[in-house]
């Protein structure tokens, strides 16, 4: 049976009164909860047998905020049907009622859990404890207190920080600031210490404390706004025009002028118009999506099924692939046998894993001892010798299919039969990588794609590729080691590019496509990026990826999907011009050589441009490149993108479409306030889609229409009003 969210109450014979907050795992104020913890507290304060509260959670944990599935309910309403009057009395019991209350918080106490803390009187923590208000990554503001208690406690200027970072501290941290005012050595010290604390402020031997009401932290009012001003500018800066963070320092500001109870009432406001908008629906999505990725059909949900651990794991390559690979693995405690085919590669290889460990030192992300470590973890091989000790296989060569058939048809003798052996290819077909692979279809159930993003050991995401013979065991495994090494994984089909670089092609294709039409690159590039928000312009990213690579890799969708690609002179002329990007200084920007800093350099450009343009002739001679608005522009490139991510959900490539919108997140940089790809099309809906390719493929001489050409499911979905991210019906799967 589910569990039922609970504040669970008991009377302790020295008359405190212990209240757990109960719903497994992390304790999340479902509304039930919220209620029940109501109930407790009118308890406690009315028994005369008590004499001071504490409040605690249940399963190692505090309590991590406000039930987020409950803002997806569609039963709940807007913001996931908060009651206010239910916090607010909450609230009053917690602060202000007849006997003192200390939260004993462990684990995560987050968003509204940690306001629920702020809300008593004191807060005793375990060392390590996370303490933060992360509201505004799902698009909302604290709206339980938060806004008001933080400045109060910590200061206006951290508290700001706090919100707008939306990054946890530990409690450590939390006691230096004022947010904690005991720190546990332990889980153990945690409840006798609040038992204590509670005991003294009931006795009057320690001061009851009021956040809400307190002011010694902060500044005068001038200061105070002129601060906030710095905030609004930073807030608009880091979030490129969003209006939630905004709204949080509306109620900051509220409080600070007219004082706590007034700021709440102001909090309650810009909570409800933040929880109405867009972005906080797209980030919810975002939020669940990024989880279920995690649970595979037929693969996770097998009775039984457990994965089998992988403690070592063979890297073939040492290039900046397979040493970004090396270095993730290392980093999370797996074994590494890196091979190379020379000591000059494998001397090369192990240079940049040091490179990239030593990084992460400087940046104080890790100790120099625990570098040490993770490098100690990394073996170099020059042959198969020591391929029997491992567990699974990365390979992550060359881009080279009889070499990666022959590597295949080596490792399956090298290796033991349970081992797992995996290609990092980014576009070709995982079949053919094992065609010369002798041991039939059932010994290739351990063949599968890991494919890394770059630079691989700093990426988010892990595409796992599975053929129609790739096993659950061997599924399963992967998953687990992906989970292992801080990497989401999507589990996605066999084709050409799979999920991530077929969703990519027409994405850079579109842009050259606007380029020969006499747009301005560095024009698409700040309507992509600038105004969509996404890291880059697609020509920057060409010379992020370098304009060799994209070749190559372009090549693989053109013989694949003939019927809707753009081939243009541009990338070739870039190649025979050796500006192939950042590696060479020159691209479709030029590179400072010191800092690598790119600008615009349309006199170096342009005489490609015009060979492109002129060899393109989408325009004929002499005539003026059509007018395109900046959002002409964005809906020029994006619906391709939109219309082959539709392809994808529909052929099974993606197990689910909320799938293909993690991926696009976390490896393309799609704008997550935009929840992705399938769900940002369905806000800008399928029948606007549809309409606009059409008039593209018009625009363009006939040849190139195919490009446009609205594929069956999204043309299905403009007729039928079903949403693109329903995903197709289960028969109709391609
Ligand atoms: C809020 O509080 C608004 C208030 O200001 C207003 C109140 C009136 N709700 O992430 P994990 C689930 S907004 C529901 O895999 P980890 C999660 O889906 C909230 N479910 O573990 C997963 O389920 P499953 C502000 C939640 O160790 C399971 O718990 N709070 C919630 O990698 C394990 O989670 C936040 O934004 C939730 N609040 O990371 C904190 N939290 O197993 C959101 C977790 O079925 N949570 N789940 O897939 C987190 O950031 C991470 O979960 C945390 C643990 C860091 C806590």
């Amino acid at each position: 049976m589910a569990p039922q969210p609970e504040a669970q109450y008991r009377v302790d014979p020295d008359g405190v009164a212990v209240i757990t907050l109960n719903y497994p795992p992390l304790n999340a104020l479902h509304p039930l909860l919220l209620r029940s913890l109501f109930e407790a507290l009118r308890r406690a304060h009315a028994d005369p047998a008590v004499k001071a509260v504490v409040l605690t959670g249940a399963n190692n944990n505090f309590c991590a905020g406000f039930d987020i599935s409950q803002f997806q309910n569609p039963d709940a309403g807007s913001g996931g049907g908060i009651d206010n009057s239910i916090n607010d009395a909450i609230c009053k019991y917690l602060e202000g009622g007849a006997k003192p209350v200390v939260a004993a918080v462990q684990g995560v106490a987050l968003g509204g859990g940690l306001e629920v803390a702020m809300g008593c009187n004191a807060r005793v923590a375990v060392r390590g404890t996370k303490l933060g208000l992360p509201e505004l990554t799902l698009g909302i503001i604290p709206g339980f207190g938060g806004t008001q208690r933080l400045p109060r406690l910590v200061g206006l200027a951290k508290g700001c920080e706090m919100m707008l970072t939306s990054a946890p501290i530990k409690a450590e941290a939390g006691l230096k600031l004022g947010l904690v005012d005991v720190l546990a050595p332990d889980a153990a010290g945690l409840m006798p210490a609040a038992r204590a604390l509670a005991l003294d402020i009931a006795a009057g031997r320690r001061p009851r404390m009021y956040s809400l009401t307190r002011t010694d932290k902060l500044p005068p009012l001038g200061e105070a706004l002129a601060l906030l001003d710095m905030a609004r500018a930073e807030a608009g800066r880091r979030a490129r025009g969003l209006a939630h963070p905004q709204l949080c320092l509306d109620a900051v500001q509220a409080g600070v002028e007219r004082g706590g109870q007034e700021g709440l009432a102001a909090e309650g406001r810009a909570f409800a118009a933040a929880a109405a908008l867009d972005t906080h629906k797209a980030l919810v999505h975002i939020f669940f999506a990024q989880r279920a990725t995690k649970k595979v059909k037929g693969v996770t949900d097998v009775p039984g099924l457990k994965p089998r651990p992988i403690r070592c794991v063979a890297v073939l390559g040492g290039g900046l692939m397979g040493s970004g690979i090396a270095t993730a693995l290392a980093l999370a405690g797996v074994e590494v046998i890196l091979k190379e085919v020379s000591q000059q590669f494998l001397d090369g290889g192990m240079a940049r894993i040091k490179a990239n460990v030593a990084s992460r030192v400087k940046k104080g992300a890790m100790s120099q001892a625990a570098a040490d470590a993770a490098l100690g973890r990394v073996s170099g091989a020059l042959d198969y010798a020591g391929f029997a000790r491992a567990d699974m296989v990365i390979e992550a060569v060359i881009e080279d299919i009889p070499l990666k058939q022959k590597i295949f048809a080596d490792l399956e003798k090298a290796c033991r039969p349970d081992a797992i052996l995996s290609t990092n290819t980014s576009t070709i077909d995982i079949e053919l990588v094992g065609a010369k692979m002798s041991g039939g279809a059932a010994a290739r159930r351990r063949l599968l794609g890991a494919h890394f993003f770059s630079p691989a050991h700093i990426m988010p995401l892990l595409e796992i590729v599975r053929t129609k013979d790739t096993g659950a065991q061997e599924l399963l495994d992967t998953l687990a080691l992906s989970s292992a090494i801080k990497k989401t994984p999507v589990v996605v089909g066999n084709c050409t590019g799979f999920a991530v670089n077929r969703v990519f092609f027409p994405y850079t294709m579109s842009a050259v496509m606007l380029a020969d039409l006499g747009l301005d690159p560095y024009r698409v590039d700040a309507a992509v990026a600038g105004r969509f928000g996404m890291p880059m312009g697609p020509f920057r990213l060409n010379d992020l990826v370098g304009s060799d690579i994209g070749l190559h890799v372009g090549a693989n969708f053109v013989t694949s999907f003939p019927d809707r690609v753009y081939v243009s002179r541009l990338i070739p002329a870039l190649n025979e011009a050796k500006r192939l990007g950042e590696k060479t200084g020159k691209g479709f920007y030029k590179f400072d050589a010191k800092t690598r800093k790119a600008s615009p350099d349309p006199e170096g450009l342009a005489p490609l441009l015009e060979g492109s343009r002129r060899e393109a002739a989408l325009v004929p001679a002499g005539a003026k490149p059509p007018a395109l608005s900046d959002q002409d522009i964005l809906d020029w490139i994006f619906f391709p993108v939109v219309n082959e991510g539709c392809r994808v959900v529909a052929e099974g490539i993606v197990d689910k479409a909320a799938d293909l919108d993690v991926a696009s997140v976390m490896a393309m940089g799609f704008p997550p306030v935009r929840g992705g790809l399938i769900f940002w099309a369905d806000l800008v809906g399928a029948p606007r889609i549809v309409a606009r390719l059409k008039q593209f493929a018009a625009m363009v001489p006939p040849q190139h229409a195919g490009f446009f050409a609205p594929c069956d499911y999204l043309l299905q979905a403009a007729a039928s009003g079903r949403k693109l991210s329903a995903g197709p019906p289960a028969a109709a799967k391609l």
